[in-house]
């Protein structure tokens, strides 16, 4: 019988080991007892990071912004029954935002499996569909070999992160008793040598004759190119740089999505910082709301990286530039083809910014010069009408004023999140180009509202780490959605703002807003009360009813560092005019 402890708790320290051998640094741990083995090997692996969260789908957003943050697979761990199921919302985002999850699910053995036994459901196949690979485990065996556990750990890493990050699902069975006795537990045992293989993942480069073809596609005309968001690991200066090049060679614009990383302190900016000389806009979904513009600036092609467009306008005028005859050429390494338009010309296969940059080597000519000088004059204009709807409102708090006035208060190198709905949208509506470097996230694979406070957490927990401060901007129903993930908020610097506009602001924007159902269905206010949300966890809370008490209540956050709960009180009637308002202004119809 103690074998079976011993057994257990020696392959999980093998396990544990080669994990940490193979790169894990980070562990998000639900307490349990089916669990134990594999937690008491992580609490005591030297190098693992443990994270103890008591709400599995609190704890699986938080890995979820930690591997954001790291751009390294984060592991799982939680014991079996129902605890598993609760990740699945973040194994969703995970699959579709290509973030590497490790999800360890520990399980009781088979032959307790359909005779009605405690805590014993079918977790095998749980995550089917949305994981990268699921392995069901044996329970470990006495005389395992340890080189088999190092080599299963580090296949489980690389398959987390290629050919496409995301999640992999492992359900460990465990026959009792768990843990050897306690005499022996003390000892620590000696595991031998535990070096895991190596799996570098491969740079993928398209074959010289389609780089060739593409560049013949882009040389000398008209077009533009979408930077959206790459997976964690992708994204960073090598990507600035890469698409900065080819834009520079072609002499086209890059429309830069708020998610992108292009647009606060990226490499061409520092290059040259003159506004005549950007490559890159932030102010893509407004110019599209300009009739008269997209008709004379059709492109001939568009090149599109990284994930689809946040905003409404630039898919619906991407679609109609498909419609009429523009080439789309998609840059895409992971093996799928992102294309909701369905409107390909040409699929480059390869890892991104060394597509880009072999294409910049590529190219034999720029667009003619008018064609970046319509794209920039419209920016600067876009922008001014911007800054312009930011004044207009003195002291009033409303979501241009709150995105503005956080990106200024945060210091550089800062991590933000953008939560869904209106604060990702917001953020590219009004967060503009900056030469202060700050890492932006979001949570777009399929864009929920569960999971941000603890996305933001976790990426927070990274940062605190290194002395990198963080933030996230979220409406008042995700908050609700999520408040439990408060409980991770000691002791990380984080501030994190929630606009108040009593609901589903979103909802104001769509048809539903035009039925007498609408605030019973849609808009759906809460009665929570954040002051008193955040005082039950003991998050220091302001509540800031006017742009100079919000400045000043982020200014006392950064300043004082650790967790913070702003609550930023926003009137939703007139926020949704002066939306409008600056939306008709872009759109040309007040010019
Ligand atoms: C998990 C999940 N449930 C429901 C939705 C649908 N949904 C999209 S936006 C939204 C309202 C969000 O309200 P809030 O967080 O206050 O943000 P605001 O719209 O005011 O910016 C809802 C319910 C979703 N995206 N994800």
């Amino acid at each position: 019988m103690n074998a079976t402890g011993t057994t257990n708790y020696l392959w999980s320290r093998h396990f544990a080991a080669a994990l940490a051998g193979a790169g894990l640094a980070h562990v998000v741990i639900s307490p349990g007892a089916r669990s134990t083995p594999l937690t008491l090997a992580f609490l005591r692996q030297a190098g693992v990071r443990c994270h103890v969260l008591v709400d599995e789908r609190s704890a699986a957003f938080f890995a979820l912004g930690l591997a954001k943050a790291t751009e390294l697979p984060v592991a799982l761990v939680c014991t079996s029954g129902s605890a598993p199921a609760h990740w699945l919302p973040a194994v969703i985002e995970a699959d579709a935002g290509r973030v590497p999850l490790l999800l360890l699910s520990t399980d009781r053995p088979a032959e307790l499996h359909g005779w009605g036994a405690n805590q014993t459901v079918a977790q095998a196949g749980l995550f089917t569909g949305f994981v990268r690979a699921a392995h069901a485990l044996a329970t470990p065996e006495e005389g395992f070999l340890p080189r088999q556990v190092h080599t299963l750990a580090a296949r489980l890493l690389a398959e987390c992160r290629w050919p496409c990050p995301g999640p992999v699902h492992v359900n460990l069975p465990f026959r009792e008793p768990l843990l050897p006795p306690a005499a022996k537990l003390a000892a620590s045992p000696d595991l031998g040598p535990v070096h895991p293989p190596e799996a570098p993942p491969p740079l993928v480069l398209p074959a010289p004759h389609a780089v060739a073809q593409a560049a013949a596609h882009l040389s000398g005309r008209p077009g533009l190119i979408l930077a959206g968001a790459l997976p964690p690991g992708s994204a960073g200066p090598d990507y600035a740089r890469a698409v900065a090049a080819l834009a520079r060679a072609l002499d086209c614009p890059v429309l830069a999505e708020p998610l992108s990383g292009l647009r606060h302190g990226a490499a061409e900016l520092e290059a040259d910082s003159r506004p005549d000389s950007h490559l890159f806009l932030a102010h893509g979904e407004a110019l599209v709301r300009d009739a008269a513009f997209v008709a004379a600036q059709a492109p001939a092609w568009i090149l599109r990286c990284g994930d689809a467009q946040v905003s409404r306008s630039l898919q619906t005028w991407l679609s109609q530039c498909l419609d009429q005859g523009t080439e789309l050429l998609l840059l895409e390494g992971e093996g799928r083809w992102p294309d909701p338009e369905r409107g390909t010309t040409l699929l480059l296969r390869g890892d991104t910014a060394a597509t880009l940059a072999a294409l910049a080597e590529a190219v034999a000519a720029k667009a003619p010069p008018a064609w970046m000088q319509a794209w920039r004059a419209a920016e600067q204009r876009a922008g001014e009408l911007a800054r312009a709807a930011l004044d207009a409102v003195g002291d009033d708090l409303w979501e241009g004023a709150v995105v503005a006035d956080l990106l200024a208060a945060l210091p550089a190198e800062s991590r933000l999140f953008w939560g869904n709905s209106m604060a990702v949208r917001d953020g590219d509506s009004f967060s503009g180009l900056s030469a202060k470097p700050l890492e932006e996230h979001g949570n777009r694979g399929c864009s929920g509202i569960d999971g941000q406070l603890s996305t933001a957490l976790g990426l927070a927990a990274a940062g605190s780490a290194e002395g990198r401060y963080s933030a996230a901007l979220l409406g008042d129903l995700a908050a609700h959605h999520d408040l439990n993930a408060l409980a991770a908020a000691r002791e990380l610097d984080c501030l994190l703002v929630v606009v108040n506009n009593g609901g589903g602001g979103i909802f104001e924007y769509l048809p539903a807003r035009a039925l007498p159902e609408y605030e019973t269905g849609w808009l759906t206010p809460v009665p929570l009360v954040l002051a008193h949300g955040a005082a039950a966890y003991g998050v220091p809370y302001r509540r800031a009813a006017s742009r100079a008490e919000f400045q000043a209540a982020i200014a006392e956050a950064v300043a004082t560092g650790g967790p913070w709960l702003v609550e930023a009180v926003v009137e939703r009637s007139e926020s949704v005019a002066r939306h409008r308002a600056y939306w008709q202004a872009v759109s040309g119809s007040e010019s």
